[in-house]
């Protein structure tokens, strides 16, 4: 299959990320056409300072390598690089109707915890740009967090109603989702997601100390009540906690549920913040060689615009010449 997924550059990746998207693009690279991508137009939608934003480029690179994610298995690359994912947008603008953008769930987050002069239409064009990286590749399954599924379906609806009226162009995908995991919330208020640019108390980051990480699972937000049972409906930061438990040990959160029975929250906590921080711990040391190596990184980002590119190239070429349009 051809896959392709992406990650905003807007500060160290958190667990929610990792077991969300990551941890299924490590297990596909090793058997498809894998396309990941630094989704850098995608970060300067919401407010951002030019020169971090450099530097979580590469840092997110680094990080990509630290996990896992092999160049040699997978295409990866910076998405500003790629000049066509910026054209294949203006033309899927055309054909995206306003009422399907305005019904998008996670413009509605995101816009709601922005003032109004920082809600720009980049913003709300999100999913067109999404739409015009996945539909690039001719990609067939997008692994992504349930928060981006509805992006994937409007790609999907695009491309079927792009064929429908100019001919035979794209590959219609469809999203790939972990069950169980897709949905890490954030430790101080479990109704929301988990998340680089929210109140980074609420995260466990790949580039957390292990005190940070401890402090932020110690305090994290459960309930009065004190039997252990995996409820995600009506305790959502105990279920969160079992989840992102049970997710580092390959059981289930019932399972981890059943493991803690008789135990106080105090224990499960301490329990998981000894997990994340040995998971976190070697992750990080990696990470510290690859960002001393920016020579190294750019040649990786430089080979991955390369294949990206006469691909992209490809596709959007045919799609111009569908529409009519000189290229
Ligand atoms: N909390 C989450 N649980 C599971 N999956 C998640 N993802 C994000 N948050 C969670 C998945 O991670 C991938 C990359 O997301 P992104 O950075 O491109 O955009 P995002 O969804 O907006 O992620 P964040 O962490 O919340 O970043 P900010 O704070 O910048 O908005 C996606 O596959 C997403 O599903």
């Amino acid at each position: 299959m051809i896959i392709f997924s992406g990650i905003r550059p807007t500060g160290p990746i958190h667990i929610g990320n990792y077991l969300g998207a990551i941890r299924n693009w490590l297990e596909l690279q090793k058997n498809n056409q894998c396309f990941f991508c630094i989704a850098n137009l995608h970060a300067i939608t919401t407010p951002f300072k030019s020169e971090q934003l450099r530097q979580e480029t590469f840092g997110l690179a680094a990080l990509y390598l630290s996990l896992g994610l092999d160049p040699h298995q997978s295409t990866l690359f910076v998405q500003s690089q790629v000049k066509e994912h910026a054209e294949m947008t203006w033309l899927l603008s055309t054909i995206t109707p306003m009422g399907e953008l305005s019904r998008m769930t996670q413009y509605k987050e995101k816009s709601d915890r922005l003032k109004a002069s920082q809600i720009n239409a980049g913003l709300f064009y999100y999913p067109v740009l999404m739409a015009a990286d996945i539909l690039l590749y001719q990609t067939e399954a997008v692994p992504v967090g349930e928060d981006q599924q509805q992006h994937v379906e409007l790609a999907r609806s695009l491309a079927q109603k792009f064929n429908r009226q100019f001919g035979a162009t794209f590959k219609a995908p469809k999203s790939l989702i972990p069950k169980n995991q897709a949905r890490i919330r954030s430790l101080r208020d479990p109704s929301r997601k988990m998340s680089k640019t929210d109140d980074p108390r609420g995260a466990v980051s790949f580039l957390d100390s292990p005190e940070e990480i401890k402090n932020n699972v110690m305090r994290a937000v459960t309930d009065s009540d004190r039997q252990i049972k995996y409820d995600p409906q009506r305790r959502p930061g105990l279920a969160n906690l079992l989840i992102i438990y049970s997710s580092l040990e390959n059981i289930s959160p019932q399972e981890a549920a059943q493991q803690f029975v008789g135990q106080s929250y105090q224990s499960i906590k301490e329990e998981l913040s000894q997990k994340l921080i040995a998971f976190i711990e070697p992750i990080q040391s990696e990470y510290q060689q690859w960002i001393k190596q920016p020579q190294k990184l750019e040649e990786i980002l430089t080979a991955g615009q390369e294949q990206a590119q006469t691909i992209a190239a490809q596709t959007l070429a045919k799609a111009q010449q569908k529409m009519g349009l000189l290229g």
